[in-house]
């Protein structure tokens, strides 16, 4: 049995909308008839939440051509571009509820943080974009867009890395297909509905739901310029080879192993707030998570006893529940997965230091400590609240660590001297690196990785360059005299 009662927070919209399933795809600015179904569940009741489509070839291949339809004209008017981008962000703002109840339902992630950071970084993203539209010309001279871009997203955050792949790539000029994860395909066809309303011309945005079969069709498909991939690193690999040789631009953001380092003269309690942001955020379902603690010896035992304390406070339950810090882990595959690199661990010599969880799938906050440093719990992605701790005595011993994984997605770095955690920070093998801070994200800092965890920026300029080629601009792209 489910160890939570009533839901506190209202579903009744989000269960009207579910009521308008089973769902079509969104091509060419309209939803087809609902094809072969996917189901679509909710981790935390187990219970089928829709039926979308499973889009074959022959959908995407309809798809991609709706978006070479539209995207001349698209990129011909950078101003509509911007008008465009603005009245998503406000449609979003709108139906922010609709979409944070939905997100948390088909993700299992708590309604604090949907409400709270996911829609409202969606809305921002948005927002800024419409900015880039309307100063293309100016900002990026002798640009065009690559085209058609196909877009393919994890199910951690369903709504922001839709955000993240369709907002600059159509403040540049380019229509997209957007493959949305299998587990969480909801809240991308709230979007597609939305797109209409918010004046996005027919074909300009297309939804495909489906698996890695309709991944790979859209990878495949000829008629696509660019590929932009969120995910795991095995299917990174993948894809590059799909790509390689065919002249399709790519960007990858794959797995993260990322350090989390806590020096001698670091502010505790402030690291401890830190470690609960950086894994017990998003149930450690996070590709820049801090999952290895790094501490120093000589403050390693105060430490842990800080932490331990906190983990003990952290709410594991229903995810409608406003005052849940950790909500359902995605789907019972990730939780045996979890488990399994946990297990390891353990058998591998580490000690766990578990808080609790109800029964289902749910997985309690976990701490790894005495890790050994073979054990792949130190060095593979686990994706959930498991959290590993090494201690170090030197600086160097700590960017050592810090490097010996075949990631290179993020860091943080704790500590009151400044000097010594820019030094560190330049060490330190990541994309991102934050300083007495972590899983921070804005859309105007570029985030992406290096190593196995990818290339390709997305944010800020180096994301609007992400979407663009060299090349003579298109007519209309010179903005009028003045
Ligand atoms: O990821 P996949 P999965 C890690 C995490 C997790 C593991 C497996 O450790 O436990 O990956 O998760 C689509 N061609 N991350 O299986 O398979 C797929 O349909 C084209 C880390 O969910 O990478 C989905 O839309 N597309 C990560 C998307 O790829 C294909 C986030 C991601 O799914 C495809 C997610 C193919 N051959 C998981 N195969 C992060 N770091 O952000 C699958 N897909």
């Amino acid at each position: 049995t489910m160890a939570y009662g009533p839901a506190p927070e209202s579903t009744s919209a989000a269960r009207d909308w579910l009521a308008k399933g089973p769902f079509g795809l969104f091509i060419g600015g309209a939803f087809t008839a609902a094809g072969a179904p996917l189901e679509t569940r909710d981790p935390a009741r187990d219970e089928v939440l829709a039926q979308v489509t499973m889009a074959g070839e022959a959908d995407v291949d309809a798809a991609v051509q709706a978006a070479r339809a539209a995207q001349p004209a698209w990129e011909g008017d950078p101003q509509r571009r911007a008008r465009v981008l603005y009245a998503l962000a406000r449609q979003i703002q709108k139906r922010e509820r609709l979409f944070a109840v939905l997100e948390a339902l088909d993700n299992g992630k708590p309604i604090r943080e949907t409400r709270d950071i996911d829609v409202p970084l969606v809305a921002r993203h948005f927002t800024h974009h419409a900015g880039w539209a309307a100063l293309l010309a100016d900002e990026f001279p002798d640009t065009r867009a690559h085209g058609v871009c196909g877009q393919i997203i994890p199910w951690n955050f369903p709504l922001l890395m839709l955000s993240w792949k369709i907002a600059p790539a159509l403040a540049a000029g380019n229509t997209v297909v957007l493959k949305p994860a299998e587990d969480t395909p909801l809240t991308a066809l709230l979007f597609a509905e939305i797109c209409a309303e918010a004046g996005v011309p027919p074909g300009v945005v297309n939804i495909v739901t489906g698996d890695g079969d309709t991944g790979a069709a859209l990878v495949a498909h000829p008629g696509i310029d660019k590929i932009a991939f969120t995910g795991s690193t095995e299917v990174g690999q993948v894809i590059r080879r799909a790509t390689a040789g065919t002249g399709k631009a790519l960007t990858l953001e794959l797995g993260g192993k990322s350090p989390f380092i806590v020096m001698g003269d670091a502010d505790l309690d402030a690291a401890v707030e830190g470690v609960v942001d950086a894994v017990w955020f998003n149930q450690g379902e996070v590709c820049c998570a801090g999952t290895r603690i790094l501490v120093a010896e000589s403050v390693a035992d105060r430490f842990r006893t800080l932490l331990k304390a906190r983990m003990a406070s952290l709410r594991v339950g229903n995810p409608l529940d406003k005052s849940t810090d950790i909500g359902a882990i995605v789907n019972p595959r990730q939780l045996a997965r979890i488990r399994d690199l946990v297990a390891q661990g353990v058998a591998a010599g580490a000690v766990a230091h578990e808080g609790t969880a109800p029964e289902g799938c749910f997985c309690s906050p976990i701490l790894l400590d005495e890790v050994s440093p073979a054990s792949p719990c130190v060095s593979e992605e686990i994706f959930g609240p498991v959290v590993t701790l090494q201690t170090f005595r030197t600086p160097p011993e700590a960017v050592d660590l810090a490097n010996a994984t075949r990631y290179g997605l993020a860091a943080s770095i704790w500590s009151e001297n400044l000097t010594v955690a820019m030094d560190l920070a330049a060490q330190v093998k990541a994309g991102v690196v934050w300083i007495n801070a972590t899983n921070l994200f804005d859309a105007n800092a570029p985030f992406g990785g290096m190593r196995a965890s990818g290339f390709g920026r997305e944010g800020a300029r180096e994301g609007m360059a992400a979407y663009l080629r060299k090349g003579t601009p298109v007519a209309g792209q010179t903005p009028p005299a003045i």
